[in-house]
């Protein structure tokens, strides 16, 4: 069901190559872009046209319009299970507590009397969130895409989500819930790389009513077509992460409880075949537990023939024995993953030494689930070995930090001659202009070098 990959009596390798111990699954984006470009330029020419017929194409109906209208998101609220409303917003709850502290105010550094610079935070004008429909309506993301934006003070965001045949067009009514619940009234139903073409181009067109005015970032998960387009778009419009399948990494001694290893492990290798479900561990008994404790969990769940079953058994995932946790942490810092749980003896002594992952999550009564809904915690997380360079997003993801520079003239007599120095040794004269301009066209040495 699970491969070992036996590191033990192994002088271990580092960085790169111990990575490539740990196969990933192929998520070929550089492939799927060149299906996607033309698909891109058509949606940029034709705007709502181009949108109705991708929605006819790929999503099996006709569209009359593309903008969701309001009436969709109050209906759709309004018929929200109560349960899953009051879950919905206990998450909303505690993510806008961890986010709203991420704020950061602007910071002035006096660099000498006279001449400062202040760094402030500015959120990016308008936002497109996209959110899945077919295999994962996760309104879960819808949340954990809108908060931080919201937070950050981001002024305008839109969502897209594809058109469900089976509403009559419209997007997934939790998805259209959430919308509501979270004060998003910009709707539409278009998926796929359309719809980050809709709002990298936008739609907007003289005398329709009804286009999207083009989005400064994009956001949120979605399948290759849609990491494709947002990999096309990069340069032009601010994008959170090409999010790849999700992968769950449990560094795990011989305290930890199979039963909760092998059911965390299912947790995540239930998102998609291609989902990455690794246990690094110093314990071969615990390995033998978890192994058995697969077999009937996995019988017992939902999604096994078409997601579980190969996601485990994919060259992804993996049991990996090692000598010792400080080499396990070796593999899991190698590795990268979107989420690390860490279940051993002192889990915060050992999440310190923690360089690379997504997410940590800390001993027996934090599992990714948790994070996935209701830790209060971002759960769009770098995928892929991507958590070594990059974070999770968060309010600072929606954030410019612009420096504001203001010397005196006094501050800048003192520093001229550097500045005219370094002008000439980059052979930049006119750099030195500028600054010898303001002070009589003097030289370096008579600005005092
Ligand atoms: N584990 C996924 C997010 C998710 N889980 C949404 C459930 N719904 C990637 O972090
Ligand atoms: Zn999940």
């Amino acid at each position: 069901m699970i491969s070992r990959i036996d590191l033990r009596g192994e002088a271990l390798l580092e960085g790169a190559a111990l990575r490539d111990l740990l196969p990933r699954a192929d998520f070929d984006v550089a492939a799927a872009l060149d299906k996607v470009r033309p698909l891109c330029e058509d949606v940029h020419h034709r705007g709502n046209a181009a949108l109705i017929d991708y929605a006819e194409k790929f999503d099996g109906v006709r569209l009359e319009r593309v903008r969701v209208p309001a009436e969709a998101l109050t209906e759709a609220l309004a018929g929200l299970e109560p349960a899953v409303r009051a879950a919905l917003e206990e998450s909303i709850r505690r993510a806008r507590l961890v986010h709203r502290a991420q704020r950061r105010p602007a910071h002035t550094t006096q660099v000498v009397p006279g001449g400062t610079v202040t760094e402030k935070w500015v959120p990016v004008d308008r936002v497109g969130l996209y959110a899945p429909g077919g295999r994962s309506v996760y309104p879960s993301s819808v949340i954990m895409n809108a908060v931080p934006a919201q937070e950050a003070g981001v002024p305008s965001m839109a969502l897209a989500s594809p058109p469900q045949k089976e509403f009559g067009g419209l997007p997934h009514p939790t998805i259209l819930a959430a919308c509501a619940l979270l004060g998003i009234d910009e709707v539409y139903a278009v998926g796929g790389a359309q719809a980050v073409a809709m709002f990298a181009y936008g739609t907007e067109r003289p005398g329709e009513e009804e286009g999207c005015a083009p989005a400064d970032m994009v956001t949120g998960p979605g399948n290759i077509w849609v990491a494709a387009a947002k990999r096309y778009f990069t340069g032009r419009i601010g994008i959170d992460a090409e999010a790849g399948p999700t992968e769950i990494a449990i560094l795990a001694d011989a305290t930890a409880d199979p039963v909760h290893v092998a059911a965390d492990l299912i947790s995540q290798a239930e998102h998609d075949p291609l989902a990455a479900a690794v246990l690094v561990t110093d314990s071969t008994e615990l390995a033998d537990r978890v192994e058995k404790e697969l077999v009937p969990q996995v019988a017992a769940s939902k999604h096994v023939e078409d997601r579980i079953a190969p996601a485990l058994a994919g060259r992804q995932s993996a049991i990996v024995l090692v000598d010792g946790i400080e080499e396990g942490l070796r593999v899991v810092n190698a590795y990268g993953a979107e989420h690390l749980e860490i279940q051993t003896a002192e889990p915060t002594a050992v999440a310190e030494k923690v360089r690379n992952a997504g997410a940590v999550f800390l001993g027996p009564w934090a599992p990714v689930s948790l994070g996935d809904y209701c830790a209060g915690s971002n759960h769009v997380l770098p995928t892929g070995g991507c958590a070594c360079h990059s974070s999770g997003l968060s309010v600072q993801s929606f954030l410019r930090g612009i420096h504001l520079v203001d010397y005196s003239r006094d501050a800048l007599a003192e520093v001229a001659h550097h500045v005219v120095t370094l002008a000439e040794a980059e052979d930049l004269p006119a750099h030195g202009a500028a600054i010898k301009a303001r002070f009589g066209g003097a030289g370096p040495d008579a600005l005092g070098g």
